[in-house]
């Protein structure tokens, strides 16, 4: 990276993703001379606090972007929809943690360690789309293998905690563990069932074909990062009780052989990766162990034993991290050091 420094805007700055970049902003000391804090009418003039100094919190707006060099946007699809180009058209680079723009062929869909690459189509609409969190941590353990043996299809299923759904979904969790801890009837209002000891196969709204847009999402997008449209994937996405960290069961089936313990080589130096497979002392990976981490946890690999060329996995993240903030703010530094 050069010795500039840019100014930065935060769109969705107060909820549960924009914190995060707050934070992780200030833990990769990215070159900043003004951050500009956005949100709803809600939240203007709220102060949060950044590099030891109170910022204000000012309306998201058409106008909000003058100067801006970079505009990571966490406050939903439709804000992304309404905002982002405008953002763009003030001269920003937009990184849209949305899925608002993620399938549009002309707006690059990245993971640094994976295609970074596809960064320099930011040039076509100012904007550049930060994935599905799912689909990011899956891709930064598959890499490697798509690299050195092909993989022909992927079946997931994951256990996702309740901190994708934003603030309101962790407060909900939090509610229920003291409502019953109290003995106290617990009420559900961001999800339709309780969250609490509970399993909901349901992310995201139900399509015509069955599955989820959670679901659809980790086959479309997994093509898109991957450039091959001739990969099978099959997703189901699951809500878990848990606050940070999805955890995903991956299958995969791959062009050639690999046995487990080259998979294991090979994620031992993967970039993103720490591999944490140990079950004989049972360490492997944890969502109560990733949360904070950057890095994706992978373990539990072992072949498939049902047919030629397959291998099962384990992979953790924390969802906020990895999973939005930490890969926006990677895709910003990727595009400054090239670009700005
Ligand atoms: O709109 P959608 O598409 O349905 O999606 C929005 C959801 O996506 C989450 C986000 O949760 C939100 O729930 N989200 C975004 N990116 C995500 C990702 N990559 C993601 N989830 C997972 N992975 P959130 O709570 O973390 O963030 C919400 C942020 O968006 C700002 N915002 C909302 N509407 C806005 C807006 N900003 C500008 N204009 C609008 N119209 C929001 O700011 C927050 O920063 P805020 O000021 O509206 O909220 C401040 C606090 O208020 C709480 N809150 C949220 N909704 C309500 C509420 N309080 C009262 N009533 C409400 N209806 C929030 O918890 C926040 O702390
Ligand atoms: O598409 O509720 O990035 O866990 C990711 C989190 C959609 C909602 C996305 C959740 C969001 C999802």
């Amino acid at each position: 990276m050069s010795d500039k420094a840019y100014n930065v805007a935060i769109a969705g700055a107060t909820g549960a993703v924009g914190g995060a970049m707050l934070d992780v902003l200030t833990r990769r000391d990215f070159p900043i001379k003004e951050l500009r804090l956005l949100a709803s009418e809600r939240s203007v003039g709220k102060k949060l606090q950044f590099r030891g100094q109170d910022i204000e919190v000012q309306l998201l707006s058409e106008d909000a972007f003058t100067d801006i060099d970079v505009a990571l946007f966490s406050a939903g699809a439709t804000r992304s929809l309404d905002f982002a180009p405008a953002a763009a058209k003030a001269g920003a680079v937009v990184v849209d943690n949305s899925s608002a723009y993620r399938m549009d062929p002309e707006i690059p869909l990245v993971v640094p360690e994976v295609n970074g690459d596809a960064i320099s189509q930011y040039t076509n609409r100012g904007i550049i789309a930060n994935p599905n969190c799912s689909t990011i941590q899956m891709m930064v353990a598959l890499k490697p293998i798509l690299d050195k043996v092909g993989i022909k299809r992927i079946v997931v299923s994951t256990y996702q905690a309740v901190s994708g759904s934003g603030a309101s979904a962790i407060a909900e969790l939090q509610q229920q563990a003291e409502d019953y801890a109290a003995g106290k009837e617990m009420t559900s209002s961001v999800y339709p069932h309780q969250i609490l000891f509970n399993c909901l196969p349901h992310i995201d709204s139900f399509l015509e074909n069955g599955y989820t847009k959670e679901e659809m999402k980790m086959v479309n997008e997994t093509r898109k990062i991957f450039a091959d449209d001739s990969i099978g994937v099959t997703a189901t996405t699951v809500r878990v009780p848990v606050f940070y960290g999805h955890s995903e069961s991956v299958n995969i089936e791959t062009n050639s052989k690999i046995t487990a313990a080259e998979v294991r080589d090979l994620l031992a130096d993967a970039p993103g990766v720490k591999l944490v497979d140990d079950p004989t002392n049972n360490k492997y990976p944890l969502a109560t162990d990733c949360a904070g981490d950057f890095a994706t946890l992978v373990g539990r690999v072992r072949e498939d034993e049902s047919i030629a060329n397959g291998i099962n996995m384990w992979v953790v993240s924390d969802n906020i991290l990895k999973g939005a903030a930490l890969n926006a703010v990677q895709i910003a530094e990727a595009f400054v050091a090239k670009y700005k």
